[in-house]
């Protein structure tokens, strides 16, 4: 399989496959197209008609979005055990991930993902109050619930789409609610995965101005 992402200092949404695949075990190589350069949209209509990473490649099949990304690899690799195993968890895991999927505006556009930015707080408005807190209160909802070492209990698809989350929360000096979030955090910061991940975005010599703030 060949996984086709974007910048690693800041490409959120190719961070959650990427990171799901590493932590699995699921072996694949990548290939990056640098973002919003002066030829990047070309290369990516090139590899996809949506225009955006990231693209899952696995023989003649091509899967682009990185919910649609990781709902294959569930079902091509059933032993990665990337949803929880009960039907009722399994559902509001699912519930979970479409809520951070489709919304989340205030912190994704305020607050983008930049692993080599120096932790630093930044005004928060209304808006981004409120996601900041329906984030933190899910994380201790899944860890009060689950009582494991990520949300559901194993690595799973969730811990993946909230990475780029852990991430911005790091940027951006936003406190954890709670001594379970800040271990939640800290576990996934430390993954030796996601330490590849930061070491290799840190020494990315692209910067994407409008990501910077
Ligand atoms: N819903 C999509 C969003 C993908 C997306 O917005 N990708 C961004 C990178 S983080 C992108 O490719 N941007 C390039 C562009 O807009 O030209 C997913 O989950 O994969």
């Amino acid at each position: 399989m060949q996984l086709i992402i974007g910048n690693k200092n800041y490409s959120s949404w190719s961070l959650r496959p990427w990171l799901f695949m590493r932590v699995k075990g699921l072996h694949f190589d990548e290939q990056k197209i640098p973002l919003y350069a002066d030829n990047s949209k070309q290369q990516l209509l090139a590899q996809s008609p949506a225009g955006l990473v990231p693209i899952l490649v696995d023989d003649e099949l091509r899967i682009w979005d990185s919910l649609a990304i990781l709902e294959y690899l569930n079902e091509r690799f059933p032993r990665a055990q990337a949803w929880p195993l009960d039907e009722k968890q399994r559902a509001v895991a699912r519930s979970l991930c479409s809520e951070m999927h489709s919304g989340f505006f205030a912190l994704r556009n305020q607050m983008p993902m930049n692993c080599r930015r120096t932790p630093a707080a930044i005004e928060i408005d209304a808006p981004l109050q409120a996601d900041i807190e329906r984030i933190q209160h899910i994380w201790q909802q899944c860890l009060e619930m689950n009582q494991g070492e990520f949300l559901f209990g194993d690595f799973g698809i969730i811990d993946a789409f909230f990475a780029p989350v852990v991430m911005r929360f790091a940027a951006y000096d936003v406190a954890p609610a709670s001594a379970q979030i800040a271990s939640y955090c800290q576990t996934i910061y430390n993954l030796p995965a996601m330490q590849d991940w930061i070491a290799e975005g840190i020494a990315e010599p692209e910067v994407i101005s409008a990501s910077e703030r």
